[in-house]
């Protein structure tokens, strides 16, 4: 039977080791979609030289074919660095004032997105499905466009979208939107984030509305669709079962003695609100010092995009307040949060998430938020533990059952801990049952199925849509 290849582009691409399961998030998404399409994958070796061969490096794996480029140190710090990192994110994270926008980081964001089309436009064949990932690849598919790819090309946004009021305050922000109707569909995280990138597309660039979800912008129509991410459930669940036991699950569960956990997983970054938990949780023991011995708050916050100077900062601001509530709230054989940077696999991260009797998840903003998918699939039947959940995290969108707060209020937060240290088991079971069937429901495979299909279908759409908007030109003349 011959298959459909299915091209995949993202930043940083995760090339498998031989025999070890796939790694994170993205290639484990992808890891059911490749069983039923060929597959390319294309994208940053993560390696800078000075002198980037023009011609991706090819590595076969079976059906999946990795094409990976390197970049120069310069690519690096204009590309990633800076217009990705320091303009971009902050602002889909609403943080307008932590956006710093210099021309010459988006000079150089759209010449790597132009040198990765140049090459990918080689790669692709006339039946492929292009499907293009997140923030630092959004002019791809103009690039594409421009040297006559014709291909459905579908793009993933992982992170939020924002109101228009605060996308637009992006320099180059028109320009950016102006791209987004060379995709033919355009998947985000929630509801919310659809509204706000089709309310922009209307307001900034006179788009009509077709359906609810189908934009005409120019001669071009794209869909806007929510497709939330979700995880591996089955393989969370297997992984949370294991017996066998690491250095850091001995020292935990020895630490522990009777104590409560409490733990928090992110990556080290201003959007998943460290600090401010911290807080909470210092106001949790202030208001309720008959739980000062009681419980533990483990934080493992991997370091991550360190060369960014607002990492710098936040990665000082988080030992700070660490330091100061473990000084003023611990006592002798009681450490209140214990916090470590180091990476941990996703097999431990299973067990510790199982071992927790609260899941603290409570970004500022997050697009979804793997972590409080993964905490509730890890969770016991039989005693199964509270997530809280930041109202702000698009996975609130589905897990209305958790304890919902807003991570700005430490009042509500610390009281969430309370509540959820105090939850009676008939509660907790309740909860936890009606997410875990929201999980199954948006399961990692499923997802990635459903995003294929509809970018499958657009190819129809979009020769329809041509169509009637070249009928739709000669009437008007
Ligand atoms: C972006 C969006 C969206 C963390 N520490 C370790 C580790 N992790 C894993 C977690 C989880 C993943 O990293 C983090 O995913 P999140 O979704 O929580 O956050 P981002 O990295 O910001 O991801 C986000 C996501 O894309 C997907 O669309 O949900 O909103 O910002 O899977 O488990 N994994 C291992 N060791 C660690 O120490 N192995």
């Amino acid at each position: 039977m011959h298959l459909r290849r299915l091209v995949v582009i993202s930043n940083r691409v995760a090339i498998p080791d031989a025999g070890k399961a796939a790694a994170g998030g993205l290639a484990v998404a992808l890891h059911a979609a490749f069983q039923a399409y060929q597959g390319l994958w294309f994208g940053w070796s993560g390696k800078v030289s000075a002198h980037p061969a023009v011609h991706p490096k090819i590595i076969d794996k079976g059906q999946v074919q990795y094409a990976v480029m390197d970049l120069t140190s310069l690519d690096r710090q204009e590309y990633y660095n800076g217009f990705a990192n320091r303009a971009l994110w902050p602002i889909m994270h609403y943080r307008i004032g932590l956006s710093e926008f210099s021309r010459a980081d988006y000079a150089g964001y759209l010449r790597v997105n132009r040198s990765f089309a140049s090459a990918l436009a080689h790669l692709i064949q006339p039946d492929d499905l292009v499907w293009v990932h997140d923030y630092h690849l959004i002019p791809l598919a103009s690039e594409l466009r421009a040297i006559g790819i014709t291909n459905p090309i579908g793009y993933f946004h992982h992170i939020p979208w924002p109101a228009p009021e605060v996308f637009g305050a992006l320099p180059g922000s028109t320009e950016l939107l102006r791209v987004i109707p060379d995709y033919d569909l355009v998947g985000v995280q929630t509801e919310r984030d659809a509204d706000n990138l089709r309310r922009s597309l209307v307001q900034e660039l006179g788009a009509a509305h077709r359906r609810v979800d189908l934009l005409d912008v120019g001669s071009r129509r794209v869909r806007i669709k929510n497709i939330p991410i979700g995880i591996d459930v089955n393989g969370f669940q297997q992984a949370a079962q294991r017996s066998d036991s690491t250095r850091l699950l001995k020292q935990t569960i020895a630490g522990l003695g009777s104590r409560k956990l409490i733990i928090g997983v992110d990556r080290l970054d201003y959007s998943k609100g460290i600090p401010e938990r911290m807080e909470a949780f210092e106001r949790f023991l202030v208001s309720h010092p008959d739980q000062r011995g009681r419980v533990t708050y483990l934080q493992i916050a991997p370091t991550s995009r360190s060369e960014v100077p607002e990492y710098a900062t936040l990665s000082r601001d988080v030992n700070e307040t660490l330091g100061r509530i473990n000084g003023s709230l611990g006592e002798p054989g009681w450490v209140p949060i214990h916090y470590v940077t180091s990476t941990y696999s996703r097999a431990v991260l299973a067990r510790l998430y199982r071992l927790a009797r609260v899941g603290l998840v409570t970004p500022m903003r997050d697009g979804m938020n793997l972590v409080a998918k993964e905490y509730v699939a890890a969770q016991d039947p039989r005693d199964p533990g509270v997530l809280i959940l930041s109202k702000f995290a698009g996975a609130a969108e589905e897990l209305t059952d958790a304890l919902i707060v807003n991570p700005n209020d430490k009042v509500e937060v610390a009281e969430a801990i309370q509540h959820a240290l105090h939850m009676s088991r008939e509660e907790r079971d309740a909860r936890w049952q009606a997410m875990l069937k929201i999980l199954w429901n948006s399961d990692v495979s499923r997802w990635a199925a459903a995003f294929i299909k509809d970018l499958a279908a657009s190819k129809a759409t979009r020769a329809r849509s041509r169509m009637m908007l070249a009928k739709k030109d000669s009437a008007d003349r």
